[in-house]
């Protein structure tokens, strides 16, 4: 496919939904006009090793690896190791495959040699053949902390995978962020782009912990450049995930209206998909727009990510009026 801007594009993404909409960016931008910031607070750590759950996502997505069943993980890899953990009396909760376990290897490695997230994510993703820039929020660990009714305090993948989404959320958190910083790159990156998008990723298990790294906000809302959220509530329901339990738990009304209210000023841009046409989203500080926003195959990735960027190429030659 040819590319059809030559914008400076900017991305912030979490897992599955994120990644998809990356690959249709990285289908049609060149390299050195994508960047995809991924959001790394589902980050743990796990029999001694660092798992970067997001990251490896769009990773395997981007290069071609990933299982398209689950939209996480390398497909057809085996869990041989897993078993013989069993062996050992132990029952793992976490499905680490033998391959993806190379990953995980390789970059704890780094990270206890002393090497940046930042630095081993762009050595793992050259060694696949990415070309795009694939940056960790922050290089420090912010690992986002879920309060639930039913069990306590939980780390993300407690919350999302040992516990299946099930527990009730009343809050969540983000450990030390105070002591977090953005890296270099991520402020080169954004001071430099041209368009900021935000993938159809749970804005509050996924957007949101990029946002709380700090600094984040302020960098955002200072470009005056359009900054535009993809909804990943269709129908009044999530794609994947638990996006609806969470909001409905949380308070909110299970909509694309609320997804764009909840981004507030951080974005001045919504697109939300043609079955929720029915919904007046845009106002004065907010453009929106419709279009068919669910991806089944690579194609349809490219395919939406080239209608967003030429849904916001017509902003120019509409610069005075407020809602398209
Ligand atoms: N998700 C699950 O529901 N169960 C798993 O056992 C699981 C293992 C796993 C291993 C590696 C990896 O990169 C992702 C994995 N995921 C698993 C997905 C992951 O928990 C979620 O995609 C994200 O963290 C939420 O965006």
């Amino acid at each position: 496919m040819t590319h059809i801007t030559d914008q400076r594009i900017v991305v912030l993404v979490g897992g599955v939904g994120g990644a998809k909409l990356a690959h249709g960016l990285a289908q049609i931008v060149p390299p050195e006009h994508l960047t995809v910031i991924v959001n790394t607070g589902d980050d743990f750590w796990h029999y001694g090793l660092r798992i970067c759950t997001d990251l490896d996502t769009v990773m395997y997505t981007l290069s071609g690896l990933v299982d398209p069943a689950n939209g996480w993980g390398v497909g057809g890899d085996t869990v041989l190791t897993l078993e013989a953990l069993r062996r050992f009396g132990e029952q793992p909760w976490f499905r680490l495959g033998d391959q993806d376990l190379a990953t995980h290897l390789i970059r704890t490695e780094a990270l206890r040699a002393g090497e940046s997230l930042t630095s081993v994510t762009r050595r793992l993703t050259s060694a696949l053949g990415i070309l795009h820039p694939i940056l960790p929020m922050t290089d420090a660990e912010m690992p986002t902390i879920i309060e639930t009714v039913e069990q306590g305090t939980l780390e993300f993948q407690e919350y999302f995978v040992k516990q299946r989404w099930q527990p009730t959320v009343t809050r969540i958190d983000y450990a030390n962020a105070e002591r977090a910083t953005l890296s270099a790159e991520v402020i080169a990156a954004l001071d430099q782009a041209d368009l900021i998008l935000f993938g159809p990723s749970n804005p509050w298990l996924s957007i949101a912990p990029i946002l709380a790294v700090p600094g984040m906000r302020d960098r955002l809302l200072a470009r005056d450049v359009p900054r535009v959220a993809l909804s990943p509530i269709v129908g009044g329901q999530a794609l994947k995930g638990p996006a609806a339990k969470l909001m409905a738990e949380l308070g909110y009304t299970v909509s694309a209206s609320a997804v764009a209210e909840y981004y507030g000023a951080i974005i001045n841009g919504f697109v939300y998909d043609d079955r929720d046409r029915h919904l007046n989203i845009a106002h004065e500080a907010l453009r929106a727009t419709t279009l068919n926003s669910v991806m089944h195959t690579d194609a349809d990735r490219a395919t939406l990510a080239a209608a967003m960027l030429t849904w916001v190429q017509t902003w120019n030659a509409d610069k005075v009026g407020g809602a398209v």
